[in-house]
Protein backbone atom coordinates (compact mmCIF):
# COMPACT_ATOMS: atom_id res chain seq x y z
CA UNK A 1 0.00 0.00 0.00
CA UNK A 2 1.74 3.39 -1.06
CA UNK A 3 1.72 5.18 1.97
CA UNK A 4 -0.47 8.61 2.18
CA UNK A 5 2.13 11.33 2.25
CA UNK A 6 1.77 14.50 -0.07
CA UNK A 7 4.94 15.14 -2.29
CA UNK A 8 5.91 18.13 0.23
CA UNK A 9 6.29 15.65 2.99
CA UNK A 10 8.01 13.14 0.45
CA UNK A 11 10.42 15.81 -0.78
CA UNK A 12 11.50 16.85 3.20
CA UNK A 13 11.84 13.14 4.00
CA UNK A 14 14.42 13.11 1.11
CA UNK A 15 15.86 16.44 1.25
CA UNK A 16 15.91 17.50 5.22
CA UNK A 17 18.86 18.22 7.53
CA UNK A 18 16.86 18.51 10.53
CA UNK A 19 14.27 16.11 11.88
CA UNK A 20 12.24 16.86 15.37
CA UNK A 21 9.78 14.58 16.76
CA UNK A 22 7.50 15.65 19.70
CA UNK A 23 5.40 13.69 21.19
CA UNK A 24 2.86 13.39 24.06
CA UNK A 25 1.34 10.26 25.73
CA UNK A 26 -0.23 8.96 22.67
CA UNK A 27 2.83 7.41 21.52
CA UNK A 28 2.54 5.27 24.22
CA UNK A 29 -0.67 4.58 24.22
CA UNK A 30 0.33 1.50 22.09
CA UNK A 31 2.48 0.20 24.27
CA UNK A 32 -0.61 -0.08 27.12
CA UNK A 33 0.39 3.20 28.70
CA UNK A 34 -3.02 4.92 29.32
CA UNK A 35 -3.43 9.03 27.78
CA UNK A 36 -4.36 11.87 30.10
CA UNK A 37 -7.45 13.14 28.34
CA UNK A 38 -8.66 10.93 26.10
CA UNK A 39 -11.91 8.19 27.54
CA UNK A 40 -9.99 5.60 29.90
CA UNK A 41 -7.41 8.49 30.11
CA UNK A 42 -5.90 8.57 34.12
CA UNK A 43 -7.43 12.09 34.41
CA UNK A 44 -10.93 10.83 33.88
CA UNK A 45 -11.25 9.67 37.27
CA UNK A 46 -10.09 13.21 38.52
CA UNK A 47 -8.88 16.51 37.98
CA UNK A 48 -4.63 17.05 37.05
CA UNK A 49 -4.55 19.13 39.60
CA UNK A 50 -5.27 17.08 42.38
CA UNK A 51 -2.48 14.74 42.14
CA UNK A 52 0.07 16.62 39.44
CA UNK A 53 0.98 19.50 41.19
CA UNK A 54 2.94 20.38 44.24
CA UNK A 55 -0.34 21.65 46.06
CA UNK A 56 -1.53 18.27 46.23
CA UNK A 57 1.50 16.80 47.13
CA UNK A 58 2.12 18.87 50.12
CA UNK A 59 -1.25 18.30 51.16
CA UNK A 60 -0.79 14.45 50.81
CA UNK A 61 2.41 13.21 49.64
CA UNK A 62 1.46 9.31 50.63
CA UNK A 63 -1.36 9.98 47.98
CA UNK A 64 0.86 11.81 45.40
CA UNK A 65 3.29 9.01 45.74
CA UNK A 66 1.13 6.06 45.55
CA UNK A 67 -0.25 6.93 42.57
CA UNK A 68 3.21 7.69 40.67
CA UNK A 69 4.34 4.58 42.73
CA UNK A 70 1.74 3.25 40.20
CA UNK A 71 2.10 4.65 37.36
CA UNK A 72 6.20 3.71 37.60
CA UNK A 73 5.39 0.40 37.50
CA UNK A 74 2.62 -0.03 34.40
CA UNK A 75 5.28 1.87 32.35
CA UNK A 76 8.20 -0.59 34.02
CA UNK A 77 6.26 -3.37 32.44
CA UNK A 78 5.66 -2.16 29.28
CA UNK A 79 7.86 -1.67 26.23
CA UNK A 80 8.29 0.43 23.67
CA UNK A 81 5.96 0.00 20.68
CA UNK A 82 6.87 0.42 16.72
CA UNK A 83 6.22 4.22 17.15
CA UNK A 84 9.46 4.59 18.95
CA UNK A 85 11.21 2.18 16.87
CA UNK A 86 10.67 3.84 13.82
CA UNK A 87 11.71 7.18 15.55
CA UNK A 88 15.36 5.47 16.31
CA UNK A 89 15.62 4.41 12.75
CA UNK A 90 14.26 7.87 11.98
CA UNK A 91 17.40 9.41 13.92
CA UNK A 92 20.00 7.19 11.73
CA UNK A 93 18.79 9.26 8.63
CA UNK A 94 19.52 12.97 8.98
CA UNK A 95 22.62 14.69 10.89
CA UNK A 96 20.24 16.90 12.41
CA UNK A 97 17.86 15.25 14.85
CA UNK A 98 15.83 15.17 18.32
CA UNK A 99 12.83 14.25 20.02
CA UNK A 100 11.12 16.26 22.75
CA UNK A 101 8.74 14.49 24.71
CA UNK A 102 6.25 15.27 27.03
CA UNK A 103 6.13 11.57 27.90
CA UNK A 104 7.49 10.75 31.54
CA UNK A 105 7.87 6.69 30.86
CA UNK A 106 11.41 6.64 29.24
CA UNK A 107 10.34 4.88 26.36
CA UNK A 108 12.21 6.54 23.58
CA UNK A 109 15.25 6.01 25.50
CA UNK A 110 14.60 2.12 25.96
CA UNK A 111 13.88 2.05 22.24
CA UNK A 112 17.39 3.17 21.58
CA UNK A 113 16.80 7.16 20.76
CA UNK A 114 19.84 8.92 21.42
CA UNK A 115 18.58 13.14 21.61
CA UNK A 116 15.51 13.17 23.79
CA UNK A 117 14.69 15.89 25.35
CA UNK A 118 12.06 14.94 27.99
CA UNK A 119 9.76 18.41 29.00
CA UNK A 120 8.07 16.79 31.41
CA UNK A 121 11.19 14.91 33.38
CA UNK A 122 11.26 11.18 34.21
CA UNK A 123 8.92 8.71 36.34
CA UNK A 124 12.67 6.40 37.02
CA UNK A 125 14.14 9.41 38.70
CA UNK A 126 12.89 10.63 42.73
CA UNK A 127 14.56 13.31 44.58
CA UNK A 128 13.58 14.69 47.95
CA UNK A 129 11.37 17.50 48.04
CA UNK A 130 13.30 19.42 50.82
CA UNK A 131 17.13 19.11 50.05
CA UNK A 132 17.04 18.47 46.08
CA UNK A 133 19.26 15.08 47.46
CA UNK A 134 18.85 12.26 44.42
CA UNK A 135 16.91 9.24 45.82
CA UNK A 136 17.50 6.16 44.13
CA UNK A 137 14.61 3.43 45.20
CA UNK A 138 15.98 0.61 46.66
CA UNK A 139 15.56 -2.88 45.03
CA UNK A 140 13.60 -4.16 47.74
CA UNK A 141 11.57 -0.91 49.27
CA UNK A 142 7.87 -1.18 48.92
CA UNK A 143 7.36 0.78 45.77
CA UNK A 144 4.19 2.06 47.72
CA UNK A 145 5.30 3.57 50.37
CA UNK A 146 6.54 7.24 50.61
CA UNK A 147 10.12 6.89 50.90
CA UNK A 148 12.17 9.47 53.56
CA UNK A 149 15.21 11.62 52.14
CA UNK A 150 18.76 9.29 53.42
CA UNK A 151 20.52 13.29 53.74
CA UNK A 152 17.38 15.40 55.14
CA UNK A 153 14.44 12.80 56.47
CA UNK A 154 12.59 14.44 53.91
CA UNK A 155 9.89 13.84 51.35
CA UNK A 156 11.18 12.03 48.55
CA UNK A 157 9.34 13.14 45.28
CA UNK A 158 9.16 11.74 41.73
CA UNK A 159 10.85 13.83 39.21
CA UNK A 160 8.45 15.09 36.92
CA UNK A 161 7.31 18.56 36.30
CA UNK A 162 3.82 19.34 38.08
CA UNK A 163 1.79 21.96 37.09
CA UNK A 164 3.30 25.44 37.84
CA UNK A 165 6.36 24.32 37.70
CA UNK A 166 8.94 25.44 35.27
CA UNK A 167 10.11 23.08 32.67
CA UNK A 168 13.84 21.75 33.22
CA UNK A 169 15.72 24.71 31.55
CA UNK A 170 18.72 22.61 29.46
CA UNK A 171 15.70 20.56 28.03
CA UNK A 172 13.26 23.43 27.32
CA UNK A 173 16.76 25.52 25.73
CA UNK A 174 17.63 22.11 23.37
CA UNK A 175 14.27 21.51 22.63
CA UNK A 176 13.56 25.21 21.38
CA UNK A 177 16.93 25.02 19.10
CA UNK A 178 15.60 21.77 17.91
CA UNK A 179 12.25 23.53 16.69
CA UNK A 180 14.11 26.12 15.12
CA UNK A 181 16.16 24.47 13.36
CA UNK A 182 13.83 21.91 11.66
CA UNK A 183 12.80 21.25 8.01
CA UNK A 184 10.85 19.04 9.38
CA UNK A 185 8.50 19.04 12.77
CA UNK A 186 6.48 15.58 12.80
CA UNK A 187 3.69 16.55 16.30
CA UNK A 188 2.41 12.58 17.65
CA UNK A 189 0.31 11.77 19.66
CA UNK A 190 -0.20 14.60 21.87
CA UNK A 191 -3.89 17.10 22.03
CA UNK A 192 -1.24 20.20 22.20
CA UNK A 193 -2.66 21.88 25.21
CA UNK A 194 -0.47 22.07 27.97
CA UNK A 195 1.78 25.02 27.60
CA UNK A 196 4.82 25.96 27.03
CA UNK A 197 5.28 22.67 25.03
CA UNK A 198 2.25 22.60 23.20
CA UNK A 199 4.26 26.19 22.04
CA UNK A 200 6.99 24.57 20.27
CA UNK A 201 5.29 23.52 16.96
CA UNK A 202 4.21 26.91 16.11
CA UNK A 203 7.75 27.53 16.65
CA UNK A 204 8.99 25.43 14.32
CA UNK A 205 6.70 26.29 11.71
CA UNK A 206 7.57 29.47 11.95
CA UNK A 207 11.32 28.68 11.81
CA UNK A 208 10.43 27.22 8.28
CA UNK A 209 9.86 23.64 9.37
CA UNK A 210 7.15 21.48 7.52
CA UNK A 211 4.65 20.35 10.24
CA UNK A 212 3.11 17.29 10.43
CA UNK A 213 0.52 15.79 12.65
CA UNK A 214 0.08 12.25 13.28
CA UNK A 215 -2.89 11.58 15.70
CA UNK A 216 -6.41 9.81 15.42
CA UNK A 217 -8.32 13.04 16.66
CA UNK A 218 -7.83 16.71 15.21
CA UNK A 219 -6.33 18.69 18.41
CA UNK A 220 -5.71 22.71 18.45
CA UNK A 221 -2.94 21.86 16.36
CA UNK A 222 -4.34 20.47 13.42
CA UNK A 223 -5.76 24.03 11.99
CA UNK A 224 -2.15 25.07 11.87
CA UNK A 225 -0.26 22.50 10.56
CA UNK A 226 0.80 22.13 7.30
CA UNK A 227 -0.30 18.13 6.88
CA UNK A 228 -2.55 16.30 9.05
CA UNK A 229 -2.27 12.18 9.15
CA UNK A 230 -5.03 10.59 11.18
CA UNK A 231 -3.63 7.87 12.56
CA UNK A 232 -2.17 5.92 15.46
CA UNK A 233 1.40 6.31 15.92
CA UNK A 234 2.43 2.88 15.63
CA UNK A 235 1.05 2.41 12.60
CA UNK A 236 1.99 5.72 10.86
CA UNK A 237 5.78 6.27 11.82
CA UNK A 238 7.03 3.01 10.78
CA UNK A 239 5.34 3.69 7.08
CA UNK A 240 7.06 7.47 7.37
CA UNK A 241 10.43 5.49 8.40
CA UNK A 242 10.20 3.25 5.51
CA UNK A 243 9.78 5.63 2.75
CA UNK A 244 12.47 7.98 4.47
CA UNK A 245 14.97 5.11 4.11
CA UNK A 246 14.29 4.11 0.80
CA UNK A 247 14.65 7.71 -0.16
CA UNK A 248 18.24 8.58 1.89
CA UNK A 249 19.49 5.26 1.19
CA UNK A 250 18.71 6.34 -2.67
CA UNK A 251 20.52 9.72 -2.14
CA UNK A 252 23.27 8.34 -0.42
CA UNK A 253 23.67 5.76 -3.06
CA UNK A 254 23.60 8.50 -6.03
CA UNK A 255 26.14 10.77 -4.20
CA UNK A 256 23.71 12.95 -2.73
CA UNK A 257 22.57 14.62 -5.82
CA UNK A 258 18.76 15.21 -6.20
CA UNK A 259 16.33 13.12 -8.67
C1 LIG B 1 4.19 26.19 33.71
C2 LIG B 1 4.04 15.51 34.09
C3 LIG B 1 4.43 28.20 34.82
C4 LIG B 1 3.41 15.01 35.33
C5 LIG B 1 2.53 17.10 32.99
C6 LIG B 1 -4.19 28.43 31.04
C7 LIG B 1 -3.89 28.51 29.68
C8 LIG B 1 -2.67 28.07 29.19
C9 LIG B 1 -1.71 27.52 30.05
C10 LIG B 1 -2.04 27.43 31.39
C11 LIG B 1 -3.24 27.87 31.89
N1 LIG B 1 -3.26 27.65 33.22
C12 LIG B 1 -2.09 27.08 33.58
C13 LIG B 1 -1.33 26.97 32.48
C14 LIG B 1 0.03 26.41 32.40
C15 LIG B 1 -0.05 24.89 32.45
C16 LIG B 1 -0.90 24.36 31.32
O1 LIG B 1 -0.48 24.36 30.18
N2 LIG B 1 -2.13 23.92 31.66
C17 LIG B 1 -3.02 23.43 30.61
C18 LIG B 1 -3.62 22.09 31.04
C19 LIG B 1 -4.09 24.48 30.36
N3 LIG B 1 1.32 24.47 32.27
C20 LIG B 1 2.09 24.32 33.35
O2 LIG B 1 1.73 24.42 34.49
C21 LIG B 1 3.55 24.02 33.03
N4 LIG B 1 4.36 24.90 33.83
O3 LIG B 1 3.51 26.73 32.88
O4 LIG B 1 4.89 26.86 34.64
C22 LIG B 1 5.56 28.95 35.31
C23 LIG B 1 6.24 29.82 34.45
C24 LIG B 1 7.25 30.56 34.94
C25 LIG B 1 7.66 30.40 36.27
C26 LIG B 1 7.01 29.49 37.11
C27 LIG B 1 5.96 28.75 36.64
C28 LIG B 1 3.92 22.60 33.40
C29 LIG B 1 3.11 21.65 32.55
C30 LIG B 1 3.59 20.21 32.80
C31 LIG B 1 2.58 19.47 33.61
N5 LIG B 1 3.00 18.07 33.70
N6 LIG B 1 2.97 15.85 33.13
C32 LIG B 1 2.68 13.74 35.08
O5 LIG B 1 2.81 13.14 33.97
O6 LIG B 1 1.98 13.31 36.01
S1 LIG B 1 1.35 17.42 31.84
C33 LIG B 1 0.76 16.01 31.09
O7 LIG B 1 0.06 16.51 29.96
C34 LIG B 1 1.79 15.05 30.52
O8 LIG B 1 3.12 15.51 30.52
C35 LIG B 1 1.32 14.94 29.09
O9 LIG B 1 2.31 14.55 28.24
C36 LIG B 1 0.92 16.34 28.87
C37 LIG B 1 0.20 16.65 27.61
O10 LIG B 1 -0.79 15.67 27.43
P1 LIG B 1 -0.60 14.76 26.11
O11 LIG B 1 0.75 14.14 26.15
O12 LIG B 1 -0.94 15.57 24.93
O13 LIG B 1 -1.64 13.62 26.40
P2 LIG B 1 -3.21 13.68 26.20
O14 LIG B 1 -3.79 12.49 26.89
O15 LIG B 1 -3.72 15.05 26.53
O16 LIG B 1 -3.41 13.50 24.62
C38 LIG B 1 -3.08 12.26 24.01
C39 LIG B 1 -3.26 12.46 22.53
O17 LIG B 1 -2.86 11.25 21.88
C40 LIG B 1 -4.72 12.69 22.13
O18 LIG B 1 -4.76 13.76 21.19
C41 LIG B 1 -5.12 11.38 21.43
O19 LIG B 1 -6.02 11.62 20.35
C42 LIG B 1 -3.80 10.90 20.91
N7 LIG B 1 -3.68 9.45 20.74
C43 LIG B 1 -4.32 8.46 21.41
N8 LIG B 1 -3.88 7.25 20.95
C44 LIG B 1 -2.94 7.51 20.00
C45 LIG B 1 -2.81 8.91 19.86
N9 LIG B 1 -1.96 9.48 19.00
C46 LIG B 1 -1.23 8.65 18.22
N10 LIG B 1 -1.29 7.30 18.29
C47 LIG B 1 -2.13 6.70 19.17
N11 LIG B 1 -2.21 5.34 19.22
ZN1 LIG C 1 16.64 15.81 51.70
Amino acid sequence: MSPPFSETLVQRLREADWVTVFTGAGMSAESGVPTFRGEGGIWETFRPEELASMKAFLRNPELVWRWYAHRREVMGAVSPNPGHTAVVRLERLYPGFAVITQNIDNLHRRAGSLTVYELHGNIERNYCAQCGEPYQLGAGEPADRLPRCTACGGAVRPDVIWFGEILPEDEWKGAVAAARSSDLFLSVGTSAVVYPAASLPVMARRAGAYLVEINPEPTPLTEVADEFLAGRAGEILPLLAEVAERLRESTMRTGGDRE
